[in-house]
Parts: structure tokens; sequence; C-alpha cells
């Protein structure tokens, strides 16, 4: 079993836990980001963990396979995709997410990647904006943190 951990800071702040069972099994994402508006978030991991001037020196998404951004459950899209975080009037989005596509371990690890939320939703490709299939227009980074080894 691997585990990861990543902590996000910025204007909001969240801490992600990333497990995974075996070299193929899916990852499980679990956690919560506070201070976040009422709604849809997007939630990605950037390519690079450089958050050297902020999180924009992350980078694009992760995206080893050379796709398009797309939705977690579309096959065209990119590794890092995972989708929207859902915040309630209180500001807590509780992350719970299986993904197929990341690894902790091998090419498709995300281990010293950086995970970003955004301020706005996610359109997973399907806005019809000019940046709906690199970023699905999801604005600002409002957070990020690089993706480091846990503590079994
Ligand atoms: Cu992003
Ligand atoms: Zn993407």
């Amino acid at each position: 079993m691997t585990k990861a951990v990543c902590v996000l800071t910025g204007e909001v702040k969240g801490t992600v836990f990333f497990q995974q069972d075996g070299p193929d099994a899916p990852v499980k994402v679990t956690g919560e980001v506070t201070g976040l508006s009422k709604g849809l978030h997007g939630f990605h991991i950037h390519e690079f963990g450089d958050n050297t001037n902020g999180c924009i020196s992350a980078g694009p998404h992760f995206n080893p396979h050379g796709k398009e951004h797309g939705g977690p459950g579309d096959a065209e899209r990119h590794a890092g995709d995972l989708g929207n975080v859902e915040a309630g009037g209180n500001g807590v989005a509780k992350v719970d997410i299986c993904d197929k596509q990341i690894s902790l371990q091998g090419p498709l690890s995300i281990i010293g990647r950086t995970l970003v939320v955004h301020a706005d939703p996610d359109d997973l490709g399907k806005g019809g904006h000019e940046l709906s299939k690199s970023t699905g227009n999801a604005g600002a980074r409002l957070a990020c943190g690089v993706v480091g080894i846990a503590k079994l």
C-alpha cells in the first residue's frame, strides 16, 4: 500500500489524503477543503511540484498521454482531471474520489506534482468555452500544495 498527502494553502485551506492498495489499483482521494464559496470547484493534479511563484508555477494539468481536458469518467481526459469538489453553504467540501488514471507509483505517479483547487466549476470539457478543452474553464487557482509521501 502507498499513501500520500497534500496540504492545500492559499485563499482556502485543505488537507487531502491519497491511498493506493497496489500498483494497478485505483487511488482513493479523501479529505476536506474549507473556506470555499458554495458550489463546485475544479480539482486537478497539475504537472509540476513547483510553487515558487505560487500555484501558477504548477503548470498545466498533468497530461502524460497528450489528451484533451475532460471529466474524471471520460476516456478523453488528462490524467490529472479529478473533476470538481462541491462545497456546502458552510464553505466545506468533503473530498471522496476514487480514480483509476492517477497512481502513486510508476510513470503515472502524482507524487511530487501539485494539487490545485479552483475558484470556479470545471466544465469537464463540455462548456463550449475556449478554455474548456484545456482547463475546463475553472478559473483562478485558490489554493495548491505538492503531493508528498505520507507515513503509512
Ligand atoms: Cu487545475
Ligand atoms: Zn485537464
